[in-house]
C-alpha cells in the first residue's frame, strides 16, 4: 500500500513510545515526534540506528542439534551452531514439527502464551498472530493468564474492589488531579521514563505538564521510593525513601496513627467497606500482641517515627490520592501492598472522589490518567482456543521443568501442562524471565522452541527454528489505544530486512501447509485486513454522528480523532455516590478490608486482609544489599536496545548501575568502576554510577541489557552487558496470584578487577556449513 520509495516524504507512524512522522535523508531515517506531543519520548531515536543494525536476523536459521538429531531435550540450546535455511524449506519442516505433536500429544503440549509486548500496530501484533495462527491451524495452545506488568494486582483487586481497569484505567484522570488533589502519596513514585510507554501506543504524553500543573495549583507530591528520579523536578516532591519491599509496614504506620488518633473515617468504613474490625484488630496489635506502630513500622522501613505519624495526619487533611507502582506488587508478597493501599485510602474516606482515594498504578504507564474512548478500537479475532490448561504467565519456567506438577492459584489447585513445542512471537522471556539461569535449564527441557524475531536476542539464539520477521516500520498498520484519543495510519517506512517477513505472512504460510490457510486469513491479504479492522471503529463514529472517513481517507490523512468518554470515575465514583445501586462488583458488593473468598482459601502467604509479612528473600552477610531491577529509561523492555539512544547510555558498552556514595566507599568502588553484582543465582558485569539519589542499602540495575553470557557452556555463566535478571529469584508473589517477583532481589557488589570480556550479545551468529 505504501510505497517507501517516496522517501523524503514525512510519514505518520506508531509505537508504544509515541506518534511519529518518519522520513529519509541522505540515506537516514529522521524519526520527528507527533507536533502535537507536549512530551515526546526520546526512545524515538532509538528507531534510526535500529532498522538496519547487524543484530537484525536476516534469514531463517535452524540449530544444528535439532536438524541433524531431531526434536527433543538438549542443553546445548543456546550455545549450538545455526544453519541457514531458505523459506519453503523451513516452514516445510516447521509445519511437519507442528503437526507431529499436534497427532502425537496434542495441542496441549504447546506452550503458545509467548508473553510480550511485540510492537504497537493493531494488526501485526505478533501475539495476537500467534494466538489466532494455533487457535485456527493446530486446535490450540497451553496459555498464559496475566502479565509480569501487574501479576499480584491483576488478581488481588477484584477480590477486594473491582476489576484492573476500573482501579488503575477508568478512574482518577490527570485532569481530577490538576483541578482536586491537595496531596499525592505516590509509593513507587510515578516515574516519566515509566509514563512514556503505553502498549498500543500513545499521542500525548500529558504526564510532566499535569505534575507541573497541579504543583502550580497548590498540590502537594510525596514519593515514597528508593529512588529520587521516581518523581520529576516539576512535581516537586518530597523524598521518603523506606527499605525496598516494605511499604506495606509503612502503610500499616500511617494506619495505625490514623487509627489511634482518629483520623480515620468511620462512618466511609461502615457505609463502604466490610472487614474493618477483623483488620483493625490485627492493626492494633489485639489480634498478635503487635500494635503496627508508627514505631513499630520504622524499625522495619527505616523511615522515623516522627516522620510516619506526621505524614499521616497530612495525608488525613484535604482531598488525598494514593498510588501505587506496578513495581511494589513486582515483588514477595505484591499483592500485600496493592491492598493495604486501598485499605488506608479507605481510612481516609476518600475513595471515589475526584481526585482522591486510591489509583492503583497511576503514572506507571501513560494508559492511566486518562480518558476511555467512547469508541471501539481496531482488533484481531484470536478465535477459540480448544485447550483449557493454563499457568499464570510467570511460571514458565516452574511448568517446563515440573511437568504435572500441582500448584495453587487463586483458590484453584491445578497441574502443569506436559509441554513439547514452544511457540515465541512478539516477547524476549530472556528478558522478561527471572533467573535465567533456571531459564535456560528449562528451556533445554522441550523437543522444540521455535521463535519469530526481529533481532538476535538471547531467546532468538536459544532457539530451535528462528524466523526472521519485520519490524514495525517495514510494514502498514493502524496504531490505536483504547485509552488514546488519535488513530493512526502507520505508514511503511523502509523495505525489510533481509528476507525478513511479516508475522502474519509466515503464519499464512504455514497455515497452509496445516491445511488450515482459510481458517487463519479468511481469505484476506494483510492490506484487506487493515480494511476490514478499521470498519469496526468507522461503523461506530457514524453512528455516534461524528466525522467517519473511509479508510482511503484515513489512510490519505494519516489519522482520525475518536471521542473520549466523559470523566465521571468509572464504577468507583458510581459506588460512592450510590452504594446500594452501584455496588462494587466485590462478593459484599463493597470494599473488602477483610475477603471472606482469599480468607478462604487458607494461603499463609496470602490471608484474608493486608499484612505485613516478612519476605523469605532477605539480606544476609554474604547479600546485604538489595538489587532494585526496574524499567530502563533508555528502552522499552530489550526492545532496541541495539538502538542509538540506549546504546549511548551504556558505559564501556555495559549497563549503567546506580548506587550510593557510602556503599561505593565502603567496597572501594568509584564512579565508572565496572562492577560485578552476584549471589547464589548468578553474576553481571556493569557500569558503577554513585549517587546520593539511590537509597543506602540499595543497588539499583535497570533491567534491557540483552543477556550475554561470557561462557554460555558453564552453568551460571557471567553476563558481561549487566542483565539483571541472572540475580533474581524465580518464585510467584504468592499461591493467590503467582505473579512475578523480579524487582527486588538481595545482592553484593565489587569492583570488577579481570580482563574486561567483549559485548557479544549484538553479533549474530555466524552460520555454520550444512
Ligand atoms: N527483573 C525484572 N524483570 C522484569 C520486570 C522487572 O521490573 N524486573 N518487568 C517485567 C515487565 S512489567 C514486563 S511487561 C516484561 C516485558 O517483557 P517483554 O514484553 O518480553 O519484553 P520486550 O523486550 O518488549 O519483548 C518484545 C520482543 O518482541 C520483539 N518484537 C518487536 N516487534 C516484533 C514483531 O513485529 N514481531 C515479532 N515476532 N517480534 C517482535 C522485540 O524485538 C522483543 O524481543 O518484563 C518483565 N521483567
Ligand atoms: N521507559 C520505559 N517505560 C516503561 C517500561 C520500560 O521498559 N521502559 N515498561 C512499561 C511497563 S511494561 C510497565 S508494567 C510499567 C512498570 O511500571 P513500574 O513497575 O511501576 O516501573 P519500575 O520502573 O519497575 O518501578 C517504578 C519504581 O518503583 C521503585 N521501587 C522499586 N521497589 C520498590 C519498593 O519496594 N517500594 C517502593 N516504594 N518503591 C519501589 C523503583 O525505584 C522504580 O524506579 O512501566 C512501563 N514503562
Ligand atoms: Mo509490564
Amino acid at each position: 500500500m505504501t510505497d517507501t520509495r517516496d522517501d523524503a516524504i514525512p510519514r505518520t507512524h506508531s509505537s508504544h513510545w509515541g506518534v511519529f512522522r518518519g522520513h529519509w535523508e541522505s540515506g537516514r531515517l529522521v524519526v520527528a515526534p507527533h507536533p502535537a506531543d507536549p512530551d515526546p519520548s526520546p526512545l524515538l531515536q532509538n528507531f534510526p540506528d535500529a532498522l538496519r543494525h547487524r543484530a537484525r536476523i536476516a534469514r531463517p536459521m535452524v540449530r544444528r542439534g535439532w536438524l541433524e538429531r531431531g526434536p527433543g531435550p538438549d542443553s546445548r540450546r543456546g550455545r549450538d551452531e545455526f544453519v541457514e535455511m531458505g523459506w519453503d524449506e523451513v516452514l516445510d519442516l516447521l509445519a511437519r514439527e507442528l503437526a507431529r505433536v499436534r497427532d502425537e500429544h496434542g495441542p496441549g503440549a504447546v506452550f503458545g502464551g509467548s508473553y510480550g509486548w511485540s510492537s504497537a500496530g493493531r494488526f501485526h501484533h505478533a501475539q495476537s498472530q500467534v494466538h489466532r495462527f494455533l487457535n485456527t491451524s493446530i486446535g490450540g495452545y497451553v496459555r498464559s493468564v496475566n502479565s509480569y506488568s501487574a501479576g499480584a494486582s491483576a488478581v488481588i483487586l477484584p477480590h477486594i474492589l473491582g476489576p484492573f481497569d476500573a482501579v488503575c484505567r477508568r478512574h482518577v484522570t490527570w485532569k481530577q488531579v490538576v483541578a482536586h488533589t491537595d496531596t499525592v502519596l505516590a509509593f513507587g513514585g510515578m516515574a516519566l521514563k515509566n509514563s512514556a510507554v503505553a502498549s498500543g501506543g500513545v499521542s500525548a504524553h500529558v504526564e510532566r505538564g499535569s505534575m507541573a500543573q497541579a504543583r502550580a495549583r497548590g498540590t502537594r507530591f510525596i514519593l515514597v521510593s528508593p529512588l529520587r528520579s521516581d518523581l520529576p523536578e516539576e512535581a516537586g516532591a518530597e523524598w521518603l525513601a523506606p527499605v525496598p519491599g516494605t511499604d506495606v509496614a509503612l502503610m500499616l504506620g500511617l494506619a495505625h496513627t490514623l487509627a489511634t488518633e482518629g483520623l480515620h473515617d468511620t462512618d466511609f468504613l461502615a457505609r463502604f467497606c466490610v472487614g474493618y474490625p477483623q483488620f483493625e484488630r490485627y492493626l492494633l496489635g489485639q489480634a498478635d500482641g503487635q500494635p503496627k506502630s508508627a514505631e513499630w513500622a520504622a524499625a522495619i522501613c527505616g523511615i522515623k517515627a516522627g516522620r510516619i505519624a506526621e505524614l499521616a495526619r497530612r495525608i488525613a487533611r484535604g482531598r488525598t490520592l494514593i498510588t501505587v507502582a506496578q513495581s511494589l506488587q513486582r515483588a514477595e508478597h505484591g499483592e500485600q501492598p496493592v491492598w493495604m493501599a486501598a485499605v488506608l485510602a479507605a481510612m481516609l474516606g476518600q475513595i471515589g472522589l475526584p481526585g482522591g482515594g486510591y489509583n492503583y498504578a497511576l503514572g506507571s504507564l501513560a494508559h492511566y490518567g486518562k480518558q476511555q474512548n467512547a469508541v471501539p478500537i481496531p482488533t484481531l479475532s484470536q478465535g477459540t482456543n480448544g485447550v483449557a490448561n493454563f499457568i499464570p504467565v510467570a511460571r514458565i519456567a516452574d511448568m517446563l521443568l515440573n511437568p504435572g506438577a500441582p500448584f495453587d492459584y487463586n483458590g484453584r489447585r491445578m497441574n502443569y501442562a506436559d509441554i513439547r513445542l514452544v511457540y515465541w512471537a512478539g516477547g524476549n522471556p530472556f528478558h522478561h524471565h527471572q533467573d535465567l539461569n533456571r531459564l535456560r535449564e528449562a528451556f533445554a527441557r522441550v523437543d522444540t522452541l521455535v521463535v519469530h524475531e526481529i533481532a538476535w536476542t538471547a531467546t532468538a539464539r536459544h532457539a530451535d527454528i528462528v524466523l526472521p520477521c519485520t519490524m514495525t516500520l517495514e510494514r502498514d498498520d493502524i496504531g490505536a489505544a483504547a485509552t488514546d484519543p488519535l488513530m493512526v495510519a502507520m505508514k511503511k517506512l523502509a523495505e525489510p530486512f533481509g528476507e525478513a517477513r511479516d508475522d502474519y505472512a509466515i503464519f499464512a504460510d504455514l497455515s497452509r501447509r496445516l491445511g488450515a490457510e482459510a481458517a487463519f486469513t479468511e481469505g484476506r491479504t494483510a492490506e484487506e485486513w487493515l480494511r476490514h479492522l478499521y470498519e469496526r471503529t468507522r461503523a461506530a463514529l457514524e453512528e455516534k454522528g461524528l466525522p467517519a472517513p473511509s479508510f482511503d481517507e484515513f489512510w490519505r490523512d494519516e489519522e482520525v480523532h475518536l471521542p473520549s468518554a466523559p470523566d465521571d470515575g468509572g464504577i468507583i465514583r458510581a459506588f460512592r455516590e450510590d452504594p446500594e445501586g452501584h455496588p462494587l462488583p466485590t462478593p459484599s458488593g463493597k470494599v473488602e478490608i477483610f475477603s471472606e473468598t482469599v480468607a478462604g482459601f487458607g494461603y499463609d502467604d496470602c490471608p484474608g486482609h493486608p499484612a505485613w509479612l516478612e519476605p523469605v528473600e532477605r539480606p544476609d552477610a554474604r547479600h546485604p544489599l538489595r538489587l532494585v531491577a526496574n524499567q530502563p529509561h533508555t528502552k522499552l523492555h530489550s526492545q532496541l536496545d541495539f538502538g542509538g539512544y540506549s546504546a549511548a547510555s551504556k558505559r564501556r558498552g555495559r549497563e549503567v548501575a546506580r548506587m550510593n556514595p557510602v556503599d561505593a566507599a565502603a567496597r572501594g568502588i568509584a564512579e565508572g568502576d565496572i562492577l560485578r553484582l552476584f549471589n547464589d543465582r548468578g553474576a553481571c558485569l556493569a557500569s558503577a554510577s554513585i549517587t546520593e539519589d539511590v537509597r543506602p542499602g540499595v543497588v539499583q540495575l535497570p533491567t534491557g541489557a540483552w543477556y550475554d553470557p561470557a561462557d554460555p557452556a558453564e552453568s551460571k555463566p557471567l553476563c558481561v552487558h549487566g542483565n539483571p535478571n541472572v540475580l533474581t529469584r524465580d518464585a510467584g508473589t504468592s499461591r493467590l496470584a503467582q505473579g512475578c517477583t523480579g524487582q527486588l532481589t538481595v545482592l553484593e557488589v565489587e569492583r570488577f578487577e579481570g580482563n574486561l570480556p567483549p559485548i557479544a550479545a549484538f553479533e549474530p551468529p555466524v552460520p555454520a556449513r550444512r
